[in-house]
């Protein structure tokens, strides 16, 4: 097992990683930007290491500099958490070639699912059923058309380097064709230095559900079930829970199954995540994330399972601490977001927390690295917080979260926790009858 392990990260997963570390008697070694002094992940740390300044770019993304702070504190491996380096294949091969063990899965493995076609072929050919459409890329507005034709309008066109809703197109009618291809294509260029586009069938109304699996890299592998995040804004989850309120046992057992069978087949390493969208009882892959995720802790929560835990376990060389028979489902977890952003618009909202009171008692978890007194930088990503809870049930559950969010106190800035009490007051999420549309047409009705 390792003695010192280095967090590339800040905010609440760095603390998150650190937690189990510290459970694990590992030392950690915190690396922040000038902003991030006062952070928590820095006070948590065993030892910390100033890695640049405030721009993410030059500091929580600074390879050298990461490398540096690994080779000068004598850590032998790295958790990138969630964003920043996690899915940087060319920072797990730099790790792969210094010796120093990235905790995750292998650069191969991240660059085979970074490339969107490569992931769908890789996926197809692991029998897992993906979105009906183009074979690979499509090479020019002719061919696009022709596909078209083929699957039926409404086609929509995704850029190969994309990933998480950047440069999708929707094609309504063969009209739309001519404007969603090029424009897919420019953009694409521009983003991501890559114009190559493949086209799906348009799914109208899916929901968003996610297979989480978890690998040992000797050809060993399980699922843990699914997760809902179809409360989404502009791909932004704000709301994810375990299991999901559609899938049957069966449904969970069969694509579970095929999730889990797949990776091991690959050998894959550590944490992952099967992106589905799942319409009419068919789940249809569209992606696959190397990482550990945001929303892990509501599979933590129903599989009473560390996955950071497993993923240091795994990176160590060692089994995984469960097999598939070990995992049985205890109850219903659902997460919120907590960013700090000004509704109706969720525009940033950095500043001083005057005041905050973090909620408890049975069920309940806040992963969060805010303190009273802290000021939360204008440099990084707006999430602050996450509340978790777990109920017996989904009903006890949504109980839960409505009296935890009723303890909730967080002054000083504004929060997206307002949003969260009304919705808790609709029922169509109190019933779970959502899908990937609905909190944005609720928003269209209900704010602004
Ligand atoms: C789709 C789709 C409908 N049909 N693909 C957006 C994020 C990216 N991971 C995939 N996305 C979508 N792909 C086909 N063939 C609709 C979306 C989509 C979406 C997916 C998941 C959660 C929220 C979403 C919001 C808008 C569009």
């Amino acid at each position: 097992m390792f003695d010192k392990i280095l967090i590339a990260n800040r905010g609440e997963i760095a603390l998150r990683v650190i937690r189990a570390c510290r459970e694990m008697g590992i030392q950690t070694v915190a690396v922040h930007s000038t902003a991030d002094a006062d952070a928590m992940h820095v006070r948590m740390a065993d030892e910390s290491v100033c890695i640049g300044p405030p721009s993410g770019t030059d500091s929580y993304l600074s390879i050298p500099a990461i490398v540096s702070a690994c080779e000068i504190t004598g850590a032998q491996a790295i958790h990138p958490g969630y964003g920043f380096l996690s899915e940087n294949a060319n920072f797990a091969q730099i790790l792969e070639d210094h010796q120093i063990t990235f905790i995750g899965p292998s650069a191969q493995h991240i660059r085979t699912m970074g490339d969107k076609i490569t992931a769908k072929d890789t996926a197809k050919a692991l029998g897992i059923p993906v979105v009906p459409g183009s074979d690979g890329g499509v090479p020019d507005l002719a061919s696009a058309k022709a596909i078209g034709k083929e699957f039926g309008y409404p086609v929509i066109v995704k850029a190969t380097a994309g990933g998480g809703g950047r440069g999708m197109k929707l094609a309504r009618t063969a009209a739309e064709m001519e404007t969603a291809f090029t424009t897919a294509r420019t953009e694409a260029k521009a983003a991501f230095g890559n114009d190559e586009v493949y086209i799906e069938k348009y799914l109208e109304k899916p929901r968003h559900i996610e297979i989480q699996v978890f690998g040992d890299g000797k050809g060993n592998a399980v699922h843990l079930a699914e997760r809902d995040c179809s409360l989404q804004r502009r791909h932004q989850k704000v709301f994810e829970e375990a299991p999901g309120p559609s899938i049957s046992p069966e449904e969970r057992a069969r694509i579970g199954k095929i999730c889990a069978d797949a990776v091991a087949e690959i050998d894959y390493i550590g944490a992952g995540t099967v992106e589905f969208l799942y319409e009419e009882g068919e789940f249809y892959f569209i992606e696959m994330n190397t990482r550990l995720q945001v929303e892990h802790p509501v599979t933590e929560a129903i599989f009473g399972v560390d996955l950071v835990r497993e993923q240091i376990r795994v990176a160590a060389g060692l089994p995984m601490s469960f097999n598939q028979d070990d995992l049985k489902i205890n109850g219903h977890a659902i997460e919120i977001r907590i960013n700090a952003e000004k509704l109706p618009n969720f525009s940033p909202s950095p500043g001083r927390i005057s005041q905050y009171h973090a909620p408890g008692g049975l069920g309940v978890r806040i992963d969060s690295a805010i303190y009273d007194g802290y000021s939360i930088p204008p440099y990084y990503d707006s999430l602050i917080g996450k509340l978790i809870v777990h109920g017996r049930d989904r009903p006890e559950a949504l109980a839960r979260l409505e009296r935890a969010l009723s303890e909730l106190i967080i002054d000083g800035i504004d929060t997206t926790v307002p949003l969260f009490n009304a919705l808790l007051g609709e029922a169509d999420v109190l019933s779970g009858d959502y899908n990937i549309h609905w909190l944005e047409k609720w928003l269209e009705a209900h704010l602004d």
